[in-house]
């Protein structure tokens, strides 16, 4: 007999399928009524049903139930021209719909469709409004229109509108004949405004696109048309096109593994490698997803993933204060993450994970390598040398690698998990692609940005991302993870415990309630996920996880802006909140078009919840919406993006990692089983070609010979081979050194001199 489906498990396309008809047998009753698809994914079991079923599984027991198949299905019901944003939970086992959720016209929006992006450009090019404006403007001959489309940004307070985009107009040389001529390099000062409803162009903003000291709103029709791009220069990056010769002194490297890829993956997207454990999801909004993560069978991770990022810009023009992004929330980035390339993206033995999406009809369409799986060597991973006998010991840090690159406009975003062989987790994000620029008048510089290319400015911007953290430390048992914020502090110098004012002291502090704090660099404030019941046998203390928060800039807009208001989470580097079934979102549910954050961490932080141990066990004054719960970690972290010229035409990654690493949680280093052996297809390479060039002194060759490195190693002289203490001459006063010791520490360093000024025997 089959199984049944894991519960964590990705829907196959039979359950998409499944999902949509129950859908359509529901809503689209009559003929005059169609429904529009955004979304249809596995709709993820409560979490205390799954827990019973995850400790029967690693039990190796019969689950006593098997939380039942559900989808979560987003779409719209259009009739007469209105669009009904409607959410439904599908129980796929009974078929028929178990929830439904209906959302308001007005104000905050679901995130944008590829199909909403397609249909802005097409609708733009076909409006009368849009081509009147363009009128202002004189293109040079074979330049095409090209837009990008963005989300609308926030509402200002005297905006109460339905769901609008908006468009970054651009303008892309065909002379070439090669569609990807990039067009960044040729910027239109309008942005239109669209009603997604009624696809009609509401107004296109005009843009400044003066310098220092000049106006902040876009200059007066002249009656003229404007003529554009007459300094502006091409700004390509795919090779065939660039008036450069591609380096030539770059010899392979090639990732080569024998014998295989030493992970494992199942059908059900069960993933084992080495000692640890995982499923994999895949969301539209939030791309890969790992749950239920394992090292040596004991929990670590309920579920990981990335939550949001916001991209606010700081150029106060208007309107580009509405140029702020929500790439999970507006965009989605399972739904525009790239088809990954066997030998481009990953090197290696690679495994690709491909996703199932709903279309607009709510068909299932199949995204091909979505997610890469590959293993890593990240240099060392520990290493001694016993310098008494220059015996070295030296371990690799291999990490497994989870991979998935999102393309969301302009911008690239990769992301990983990497797990390693030493019990640690690192999230990275790399942000890569093609700033978002807009025109400058010829010869000017801004203070808003950098002038990346005559008549281009790459305005200044952040990205603040956060990453959700739902830890079970070495247990599934609810109410088991604790949070405690571990300071290192300085001692007051004192006769009685710091005499020397050496001393300092490490304080801890449970978080009992929900809260944000800050990173806090010189008290090495760190984060320890902490099991509050399980003590490390060793040291007698809680076995944890920890990371340290990072010290990156947050929010720069004002306290008082639509800006800051919309993303409150990114005003604070940690929050510690109380976890609910369904809140994933950092920045609230609906993002788009949002005028404050709803429902996002800073709400969650202020419902009266209390984790286990707090004292009292009221709802914190909050009405009632107070419960005791287990605690979600939220890092907020990011990069403040003032453009450099070498951004310019396309970015070099910026890097950021966050490290959650075992604090305590095994007995010792958990890599101290890593075989050091030594890799045979390493090869020696010779200096000079491997001709022999003046006296050749001081270098090791090919044949190993010849050279002075490590012979006789200076650097290792700390000290001598041990002795029997029983053998040791004791002289009154004088320390245990006799006459011989004496000569023998002469002679010690006058091997050292003599070697150090190649005076010495070689
Ligand atoms: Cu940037």
């Amino acid at each position: 007999m089959a199984l049944p489906a894991h519960p964590l498990r990705p829907l196959s396309e039979a359950e998409m399928e499944q999902a949509r008809a129950v859908t359509i047998d529901t809503h689209a009753t009559d003929a005059s009524t169609t429904l529009t698809f955004r979304i249809i994914q596995l709709f993820e079991p409560k979490k205390a049903e799954l827990v019973e079923f995850l400790k029967a599984e690693h039990a190796g027991t019969t689950p006593s139930s098997v939380p039942s198949r559900q989808a979560e299905v987003l779409f719209d019901i259009v009739k007469d021209g209105q669009a009904q944003l409607t959410e439904v939970v599908v129980d796929l086992d009974a078929r028929k719909i178990a929830e439904t959720r209906s959302f308001p016209a007005l104000g905050n929006q679901t995130s944008l469709t590829l199909s909403e992006f397609g249909q802005f450009q097409d609708n733009c090019l076909a409006s009368d409004v849009f081509a009147e404006a363009l009128k202002e403007f004189e293109i040079p001959e074979n330049f095409k229109i090209t837009i990008d489309p963005w989300p609308y940004g926030g509402q200002d307070a005297d905006e109460d509108i339905p769901r609008y985009m908006q468009g970054l107009v651009y303008a892309r040389d065909s002379t070439s004949g090669n569609d990807d001529s990039n067009h960044y390099g040729y910027p239109l000062p309008i942005i239109p405004v669209m009603d997604m409803a009624t696809k009609k162009i509401v107004r296109v903003d005009r843009m400044a696109t003066g310098g220092k000291g000049d106006s902040m709103h876009a200059e007066t029709k002249g009656d003229t048309p404007r003529k554009l791009f007459e300094h502006n220069k091409p700004a390509e990056y795919i090779p065939e096109l660039l008036n450069l010769t591609l380096r030539q002194d770059a010899k392979p490297i090639n990732v080569v593994q024998p014998e295989g890829a030493s992970f494992k993956v199942h059908s059900d997207n069960l993933v084992e490698w080495q000692k640890w454990r995982f499923r994999l999801g895949f969301t539209p909004r939030e791309g890969a997803v790992l749950h239920d993560v394992c090292y040596d069978g004991r929990p670590i991770m309920y579920r990981l993933s990335l939550s949001e990022m916001t991209v606010p810009y700081g150029d106060p023009r208007p309107p580009y204060h509405r140029k702020q992004a929500f790439d999970f929330g507006d965009g989605g980035c399972g739904r525009a993450a790239n088809n990954l390339e066997l030998g481009c993206d990953c090197l290696g033995a690679i495994h690709y994970f491909d996703a199932y999406m709903a279309d607009a009809e709510g068909k299932p369409t199949l995204s091909k390598n979505v997610v890469c799986l590959h293993e890593q060597d990240n240099g060392i991973g520990w290493k001694h040398t016993n310098f008494r006998t220059n015996r070295a010991v030296v371990t690799r840090l291999r990490e497994l690698v989870v991979q998935y690159i999102v393309t969301l406009a302009n911008y690239e975003y990769i992301f990983a998990y990497k797990l390693d062989n030493a019990g640690g987790i690192t999230v990275e994000t790399r942000a890569t692609g093609i700033v978002s620029v807009v025109p400058i008048d010829h010869g000017k510089t801004s203070d808003y940005g950098n002038v990346v290319g005559p008549g281009v400015l790459a305005q200044n911007h952040q990205h603040i991302f956060a990453v959700r953290a739902d830890p079970n430390i070495d247990s599934y048992t609810s109410g088991e993870t604790a949070i405690v914020v571990e300071e290192t502090h300085r001692i007051p110098m004192n006769p009685e415990t710091n005499p020397h004012g050496n001393g300092y002291e490490v304080r801890r502090d449970l978080v009992s309630r929900p809260r944000f704090f800050d990173a806090e660099p010189k008290l090495n404030r760190i984060v320890r996920i902490e099991n509050s019941t399980r003590k490390n046998p060793v040291s007698g203390k809680n076995v944890a996880y920890k990371f340290t928060p990072s010290p990156t800039q947050l929010m720069l807009a004002d306290e008082g802006s639509v800006q800051a208001a919309r993303a409150q989470f990114a005003t604070h580097h940690v929050w510690v909140t109380g976890y609910r079934d369904r809140e994933l979102w950092a920045a609230g549910e609906l993002t788009n078009q949002s005028r404050k954050e709803t429902g996002g961490v800073k709400d969650m932080t202020e419902r009266g919840d209390w984790f286990a141990g707090a004292e009292g066990t009221d709802d914190g004054g909050a009405g009632g919406a107070g419960q005791q719960s287990s605690p979600v970690i939220w890092s907020v972290f990011g990069l403040t993006h003032n453009p450099r010229v070498e951004d310019w035409p396309v970015m070099p990654v910026e890097i950021h990692q966050i490290h959650i690493r075992p604090s305590d949680f095994f007995t010792a280093n958990p890599a101290l089983d890593v075989p050091p052996s030594a890799n045979k297809a390493s090869v020696l390479v010779p200096c000079c070609n491997g001709k022999e060039e003046g006296t050749g002194t001081g270098t090791a060759t090919a044949n190993g010979e010849g050279g002075s490195v490590q012979k006789d190693p200076v650097a290792h002289m700390q000290g001598t081979k041990e002795v029997d203490p029983a053998e040791l001459p004791i002289r009154n006063g004088e320390g245990g050194q006799d006459d011989k010791g004496k000569d023998k520490d002469k002679r010690r360093l006058s091997t050292t001199l003599s070697n150090l000024f190649g005076l010495g025997k070689k």
